[in-house]
């Protein structure tokens, strides 16, 4: 088994925040390098089609990508606690969250890393910038909704640490490494987001 990965972006990290937080080790990666566009050469595009980061390959050739398909995995195959709930109400509260999350903040972060900045460099030819800079509105929007929710609140989706907590946990740090900053009056996020962050597995 193996997962193939560029360190330094954002889903990788995801899963390796997941991996550690159930303390499976042990797992190969294969660096990608995606900023020279190694994911859209035609031997990673027979692995993974829609050409991201990361992919867990079986020793079977099955490759799996999507980050949360991937976490689905490790969470079923693998002892370890539950980061997508036990029960079938903490489930579905936890992949609302998630979703929720990733949607309203990392997904907005992205849109805006690819369309409203020069990040992607060659590999964005072609730019919407005033859908980029919606979308950076859209993710401070999303860091609104989740600074009310946190109010008297550790956790995102229920009373313990989650797959909805390691999401937003990346969408946080994403936003800052393209100088979307948290708004000071979010305290709420900013008291969750120092908690999270202290975590070891934060470090993976
Ligand atoms: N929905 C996918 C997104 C994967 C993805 O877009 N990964 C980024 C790195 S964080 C990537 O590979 N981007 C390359 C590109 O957009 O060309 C997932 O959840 O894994």
């Amino acid at each position: 088994m193996k997962i193939y990965e560029y360190h330094d972006f954002p889903n990788p990290r995801r899963v390796r925040i997941f991996l550690a937080e159930k303390g499976i080790t042990g797992i190969d990666f294969e660096q990608i390098d995606v900023p020279e566009g190694e994911h859209r050469n035609d031997n990673y595009l027979a692995k993974n089609p829609y050409a991201g980061v990361p992919i867990l390959e079986f020793d079977d050739g099955t490759c799996l990508s999507e980050t949360v398909a991937i976490s689905r995995y490790f969470e079923e195959r693998y002892p370890g606690p539950k980061l997508m709930g036990e029960t079938p109400e903490e489930k579905a509260l936890i992949e609302m969250w998630q979703r929720r999350v990733e949607s309203s903040i990392f997904e907005a972060v992205a849109t805006y890393y690819h369309q409203g900045t020069e990040g992607f460099g060659d590999l964005e030819p072609y730019q919407y910038k005033d859908w980029g800079r919606k979308n950076r509105d859209l993710a401070i929007a999303g860091m609104r909704k989740l600074d009310k929710h946190l109010e008297g609140r550790a956790f995102i989706a229920g009373d313990k640490f989650s797959i909805a907590d390691i999401t937003a946990l990346c969408a946080v740090d994403y936003a800052a490494f393209v100088d979307i900053a948290v708004p000071d009056d979010l305290t709420h996020l900013k008291r969750w987001y120092d908690a999270v962050s202290s975590r070891p597995s934060a470090a993976a």
